[in-house]
């Protein structure tokens, strides 16, 4: 048996445009929706300010400030070996309302030169197209993905992207965690993937679906046009993938949870076979949900599956049947209680390895295409020891566990997995919290919540420990 990685695996390292980039006003960069979301803490949560107003911090202004550093910081991932990158394009530099025709072109040229940069250094690009941010005027002038107008804006940005950069970029994903909205109940999670704060709408689920429908819709127009564009463009959905365990083997708990991960599967579901399953029908049927789709969908659909999943992988939870007693919920699922097994994080995500191997296994078995783990990481508060130095040995350990699982999955189970970029390479600005001091990096950033710090970046010892996991394609962990 080969017990090698595949020899083009792609390592790398994962962030996304507004966590990193900062210059939210430069380059004729447009107001995005990250720019008017406060900072928050654990516990504390972000607010949505619709304009800047004065008296609260805003965190992604300046996030980590790649968008002057990017060039220091992409000979620091070609040090570590980097294969790849994967980050996002910032919708609103390209077209700062949104609604325009014609794209802004100092923004354009700001991919083309990260672009050349990292290909300098043999690192190939793993773009998201759109990830948790989009024109603010998007939202005020058209309510955000309620609208189907926004199914033709995103394809025209899309396809002037995809046209610049067919020869820099190859892999390509539509929606980041598009699934996460499915908890519309957490407004900031709505908010983010489609500009819609679902709990303000007089039917949120309703809602919801509807918004999905315009998504799926779009990111399939984008798949196919792409496919036309350039043959080769390799083009995937993405997934955030928190197993949902049974919490017993009481067999209401085993249907629960089998019921629950339909919050995942949904979406993988539509993006891969090009269409709604039954059981999404049935639900709308019983819940009297009239969504609105035009009589060309269902081929657009059926036309437009993904190539690949990109998946983000942090943590697993365990469902239990309502009315068997439910317990504290983690991450917002309900019935979601603690897993006595895994250990979890200051933030409560529960770390738990195997839970990778497990999600690489139900995702293959289900679509048999190539899954690509474009997150997975450990976000904790650094501290600089006497030295000045960071040695983060617990993230080490959480990345050194999953790497393990993940080598099972592809090695024992047959998996294929494309690459492996582990979340916030660079340390950069909390999606959930809008903190600096949840921390993912192997490249710390003096920046803090106080917005104090010097942007300076230094490599912390897990720095060291990835240059050489990569050097030797995963066999030294
Ligand atoms: P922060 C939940 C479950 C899995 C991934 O998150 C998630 C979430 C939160 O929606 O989000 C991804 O920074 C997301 C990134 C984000 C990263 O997880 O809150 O794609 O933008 O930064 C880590 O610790």
């Amino acid at each position: 048996m080969n017990n090698a990685l595949p020899k083009d695996f792609l390592w790398g390292g994962a962030v996304a445009a507004h966590q990193v980039e900062g210059g939210w006003d430069q380059g004729g960069k447009g107001l995005s929706i990250v720019d008017v979301l406060t900072s928050g803490a654990h516990g504390v949560e972000r607010v949505i300010t619709d304009k800047i107003e004065a008296g609260h911090r805003y965190a992604n202004h300046e996030a980590v400030d790649f968008y002057h550093r990017y060039t220091d910081d992409i000979a620091l991932f070609a040090e570590m070996g980097f294969k790849c990158f994967r980050t996002s394009i910032a919708w609103s530099r390209i077209f700062p309302l949104g609604d325009e025709l014609e794209p802004n072109e100092e923004g354009l040229r700001f991919y083309d030169d990260m672009f050349d940069e990292l290909l300098r250094h043999g690192i190939e690009p793993v773009i998201t197209l759109s990830h948790f941010e989009m024109p603010n005027h998007l939202v005020t002038a058209y309510g955000g993905w309620k609208s189907r107008k926004l199914v033709d804006f995103f394809v025209r940005f899309s396809e002037v992207v995809l046209r610049r950069y067919q020869h820099k970029v190859k892999y390509w994903m539509t929606f980041n965690e598009i699934n996460n909205q499915r908890n519309w109940k957490v407004p900031l999670f709505g908010y983010c993937c489609s500009g819609v704060i679902y709990p303000q709408e007089p039917n949120p689920e309703e809602c919801m679906y509807q918004v999905l429908h315009h998504q799926f819709v779009a990111s399939a127009r984008v798949v196919s046009l792409g496919h036309a564009i350039n043959p080769d463009l390799q083009i995937g959905c993405m997934l955030a993938m928190v197993p949902l365990y049974p919490y017993s083997c009481h067999p209401d708990d085993v249907m629960y949870a089998e019921i629950a991960m339909r919050e995942r599967f949904l979406f993988g579901d539509v993006h891969m076979r090009g269409h709604y399953p039954a059981y999404i029908r049935r639900e709308w049927q019983r819940k009297g949900y009239q969504i609105a789709m035009e009589p060309e969908d269902e081929e657009i659909l059926r036309a437009g599956c993904a190539d690949y999943i990109g998946l983000s992988y942090y943590m697993s939870n365990a469902v239990r049947a309502l009315g068997a007693g439910t317990g504290t919920a983690l991450s917002g699922f309900e019935g979601s209680v603690p897993n006595p097994h895994v250990k979890a994080s200051e933030w409560g995500w529960q770390i738990d390895p195997v839970g990778l191997r497990y999600t690489l296994n139900q995702l293959y078995g289900r679509y048999e295409k190539p899954l690509f783990i474009v997150e997975n990481g450990f976000g904790a508060r650094d501290v600089k020891n006497e030295q000045g130095e960071i040695d983060d040995d617990y993230r080490i350990a959480y990345l050194r566990a999953h790497i393990e699982q993940m080598k099972l999955a592809i090695v024992e189970d047959g998996v294929e997995v494309m690459g492996y970029t582990p979340w916030g390479c660079l340390d950069c600005v909390s999606f959930t919290t809008g903190e600096y001091s949840k921390r993912y990096g192997f490249i710390h950033v003096d920046r803090h919540d106080d917005g104090s710090g010097s942007f300076a970046r230094t490599r912390k010892r897990s720095f060291d420990w990835y240059r050489q996991v990569i050097a030797s394609n995963g066999e030294t962990l």
